[in-house]
């Protein structure tokens, strides 16, 4: 019934560029068979930094078309290899197909390695322009910007047949950079010319932000050969694969890439539906709860009061978290106030130990009965 949780941490102290090692349930060696990743559907989660980036993205896309892009974010990660591979042109001894690189469930299956896996089949189905989310799984290197899993977005445009490949080409780049605009504003962009099996001409689209080019995402004119595979003979389109980690983690400032796995309520909470704010890193070690219940005496009582005092008794290191009104209620017959406080102690960079914690507790309650006149209850 209470509500009135309040943070005391500087946010300014804290170490954005943390090191988030222990903190997590990462599985380095993971396999197909015992994943608990699959199925975890980081892009469809409410209020997730992921699903914000997807689906202002989409929003983008349709503001932008008067005709409107298919949206896919629920395909199933598991493709064949045909479609993850074949289909797209790409030849039979591309390292992309190799067992050290691919997470195959048998000789004819394995964990979609890019959303361009649904490139072909919704080609063939008749879309003409879609937009298609989700997992990709690659067995690739571990460090702040490269995980096992992520997500991409792939987007499909299709043109009317005798399309010139010029204009295809111009349209592309415009609608990809008008995305970026959206995201990041005006920011400085640069084409690179690419290779990929299944598109020519290939580019990247890179950014300038923070002082370097980032790679947003791989695109070009989709190979003649994989429409006319799909039924759809000369009608030509454009495609592009995106990194949705990558996007989120420069306009959150999220620091790793592990972070987006974290099931830690103090990520979580940072994050609204639809809104892009920078993320506040927080501390691995463990909190110490302590709480404190007092009768509030005849001086008006206010939380932040307490607040400041349990900043004035942890000066020398920033070791409170949040302090948080967890219960309160009036005596029926004295007509007193009773307040409970939790405080949670932790330190950004060492584990607390019990007794220092209580030497501190016992401080704040000394001069909160002194300053503010409260009565422990
Ligand atoms: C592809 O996956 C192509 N399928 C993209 C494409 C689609 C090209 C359609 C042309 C037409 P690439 O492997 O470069 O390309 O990955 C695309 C994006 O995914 C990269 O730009 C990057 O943002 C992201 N990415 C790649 N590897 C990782 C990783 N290990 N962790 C996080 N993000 C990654
Ligand atoms: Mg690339």
């Amino acid at each position: 019934n209470v509500n009135n949780s309040m943070n005391v941490n500087n946010s300014m102290n804290v170490n954005n560029s943390m090191n988030v090692n222990n903190s997590m349930n990462v599985n380095n060696s993971m396999n197909v068979n015992n994943s608990m990743n699959v199925g975890r559907n980081l892009h469809l989660q409410q209020n997730h930094p992921l699903n914000t980036i997807k689906s202002t993205i989409e929003n983008h896309f349709n503001s932008t078309h008067s005709e409107p892009f298919a949206l896919h974010d629920s395909l199933s990660p598991v493709v064949t290899t045909k479609h993850c591979f074949d289909d797209l042109l790409i030849p039979p001894d591309h390292v992309s197909r190799s067992y050290s690189d691919t997470y195959y469930i048998d000789a004819h299956h394995c964990l979609r390695t890019h959303t361009s896996a649904h490139q072909s089949t919704l080609i063939a189905a008749g879309e003409s322009q879609f937009l298609c989310t989700g997992d990709v799984y690659r067995r690739d290197e571990i460090d702040s910007s490269h995980y096992p899993v992520f997500h991409q977005m792939e987007g499909v445009k299709m043109f009317p047949l005798g399309t010139p490949t010029k204009v295809i080409e111009d349209d592309l780049k415009s609608v990809l950079s008008g995305m970026a605009k959206t995201l990041f504003g005006d920011v400085e962009m640069r084409w690179v010319d690419a290779y990929f099996p299944f598109t020519e001409p290939s580019y990247e689209l890179e950014i300038f932000f923070n002082g370097e080019w980032l790679e947003v995402l791989g695109s070009g004119v989709i190979q003649q050969q994989i429409v006319r595979n799909a039924g759809h003979g000369e009608q030509p389109g454009w495609a592009f694969g995106l990194g949705l980690e990558r996007l989120a983690m420069v306009l959150f400032e999220i620091p790793d890439i592990r972070l987006f796995w974290s099931s830690d309520p103090r990520f979580h909470e940072q994050f609204k539906a639809g809104e892009i704010v920078k993320f506040k890193g927080y501390s691995k070690y463990p909190p110490v709860h302590r709480d404190i219940s007092f009768w509030t005496g005849g001086k008006e009582f206010h939380p932040n009061d307490l607040c400041e005092i349990v900043r004035g008794v942890c000066i020398e290191e920033d070791l409170v978290e949040k302090v948080e009104l967890i219960d309160e209620f009036v005596h029926p017959k004295t007509n007193k106030t009773s307040n409970c406080f939790r405080v949670t102690y932790r330190s950004m960079d060492r584990s607390l130990t019990n007794k220092e914690v209580d030497e501190i507790h016992f401080q704040v309650r000394d001069n909160a009965v002194a300053d503010l006149g409260i009565e422990i209850r």
